[in-house]
């Protein structure tokens, strides 16, 4: 084990540290919420500029390699205009300045030593969510450190180039942690996105632009504000302010040329169908890539679904714009299946909270100049073998629920249990049933990234998002860590259990639903050595 778990007595980030521990670190170096500056005045909807990563503190960018220290505790930051307020953060000291919630860059195949001190007065630690790593350095609750202590993750990344995140994963208290504050973007780079980035002339933190969607919900004095009900811990808890990359009515200004936009869903428990809406028609705009890295090629879409933890990364076409066009990301109006009994409202019990399903604008893509760009999309942009399907064992999954709590084949979690076995090196079929009427679930598995090969039941309006005759839909055609499963369907997704570390691993199969987890709907499996 190279787990350590010690009293902290250096300073790790010294300029943050005092004798007595964590100081609240006030950002108020370039961090304050900016009204758009562009030749355009701001539009009246969306009058925040977008808070881009690399352009502040908040998901500056950090190329990291070898060893870095990051630190969860609380930050003070101004959301909302003009009120500064304490939320929590991931604090990372990086070519002297202070970056929060950093997004950490690196290129596969390096190896990351990462010690993560606890800065909070709570239990935590960092998931890495997406990676391919070992028990020790998944971020198990069961290896969930005090405040004041720290733990050392020394990993080496092997996944696809793609876009990961990461956020706090302790027993109970996730989806709280999470909704505070902590998330940050994990960014791989290979070989693939090195070839898609010279073919389009991309610029992280420019033209290709992450987009950490969240709805949150604050207090009078504009601090985040985390208070389930009981409905909302049964059903999840949804907030009532859009933000992206924390962000309130964000505009994005852009040039007639291609951008790529990568969709991080950051929500506790909101699902959106997205789509780039000019006017009342939705823009056509091409999926490049998942949860694991890019597809073979791009696939055209007009709306995708995106449930909590799921990434899609997009490409949207403004070279046929004109200066002063409007586009806006928003998601619209779906049947979100919330399940309800006599005694449990489908709705929020906060009347001023939209339910999840309801029409939402998110970001304002404006187009603000020309730009002389001759670039296409590629045909083709990656390589992934197909699914070997032959002497694969299959293993049933029911999602349902009892006396309120979440349950996965009948059980909820207990953090020293473990469901069942898996071989090293077998592959399996992983069949999940979710029976209607239920709600959705996004089914998340840690530790290995699989493909999704049928959907069999969906409702309409999953089921018309279809790209093949098994029922899946664009970002399912590339590698996934998390797939959302509605009521009535049955969902078959491969697996391949080979790995390279030694010993037996324990990992977990979770809904992302953060309150669905709270409430039971996870359970450990081990893959024998
Ligand atoms: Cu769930």
């Amino acid at each position: 084990m190279n787990r350590t778990r010690r009293r902290l007595v250096a300073a790790a980030g010294a300029a943050a540290v005092g004798s007595a521990g964590w100081a609240l670190w006030r950002d108020r170096t370039g961090s304050d919420l900016q009204a758009v500056k562009s030749a355009l005045a701001p539009d009246p909807m969306f009058p925040n500029a977008l808070r881009v990563p690399g352009n502040e503190a908040l998901h500056g960018i950090a190329d990291v390699g070898g060893s870095f220290t990051l630190v969860s505790g609380p930050v003070e930051h101004e959301i909302l205009r003009g009120k500064p307020v304490t939320m929590l953060g991931y604090a990372l000291e990086y070519n002297g300045k202070r970056f929060i919630n950093p997004l950490l860059r690196v290129e596969t195949g390096t190896n990351l030593r990462v010690r993560y001190w606890n800065a909070l007065d709570e239990t935590s630690i960092v998931h890495w969510h997406g990676l391919r790593v070992d028990t020790n350095n998944d971020g198990h609750p069961h290896y969930a450190v005090a405040a004041g202590e720290t733990y050392d993750y020394q990993f080496t990344v092997s996944n696809r180039g793609g876009t990961y995140w990461y956020h706090p994963h302790p027993h109970h208290l996730a989806g709280k942690q999470a909704y505070l504050g902590l998330a940050g973007f994990f960014i791989v780079e290979d070989d693939d996105q090195t070839a898609l980035d010279r073919a389009l002339d991309l610029k992280l933190g420019v033209t290709d632009i992450p987009l950490l969607i969240q709805d949150k919900r604050f207090d009078a004095n504009g601090a985040l504000s985390y208070a389930p009900g009981a409905q909302e811990h049964f059903h999840g808890y949804c907030g009532d302010t859009l933000l992206v990359n924390l962000t309130p009515s964000p505009c994005f200004d852009c040039a007639t040329r291609l951008y790529r936009f990568r969709l991080v869903n950051g929500s506790n428990a909101r699902i959106y169908r997205l789509a780039f809406m000019h006017g009342e028609q939705p823009l056509e705009f091409h999926v490049i890539g998942s949860d694991g890295g890019l597809l073979v090629r791009p696939a055209a879409a007009h709306e995708l679904f995106l449930s909590p933890s799921e990434r899609a990364d997009v490409v949207v076409d403004l070279r046929s714009a004109s200066v002063g066009d409007r586009i806006v990301l928003s998601s619209l109006p779906f049947d979100a299946m919330q399940f309800s009994t006599d005694a449990q409202s489908p709705h929020t019990e906060a009347q001023s909270v939209p339910p999840n399903g309801a029409p939402l604008e998110i970001m304002l893509v404006r187009v603000t100049s020309q730009a002389p760009y001759d670039r296409s999309l590629p045909d083709t942009l990656s390589r992934i073998d197909d699914p070997i399907i032959e002497n694969a064992s299959r293993r049933l999954f029911t999602l349902d629920h009892l006396k309120g709590m979440w349950r996965i084949n009948r059980g909820s979690y207990r953090m020293t249990d473990t469901a069942f076995s898996v071989r090293r090196g077998a592959r399996e079929i992983w069949e999940f049933h979710n029976p209607n009427p239920a709600m959705p679930h996004p089914v998340h598995v840690h530790g290995f990234q699989y493909r999704v090969l049928e959907r069999n039941g969906s409702p309409p309006h999953v089921r018309r998002l279809a790209m093949e005759e098994r029922g899946i839909a664009a970002p399912e055609l590339g590698w996934k860590d998390s797939v959302l499963l509605w009521p009535g369907e049955t969902l078959k997704m491969l697996i391949d259990f080979t790995h390279p570390f030694a010993g037996d691993q324990i990992y977990m199969l979770q809904c992302h639903n953060l309150e669905h987890e709270t409430h039971g709907m996870m359970v450990n499996f081990r893959v024998a050595a």
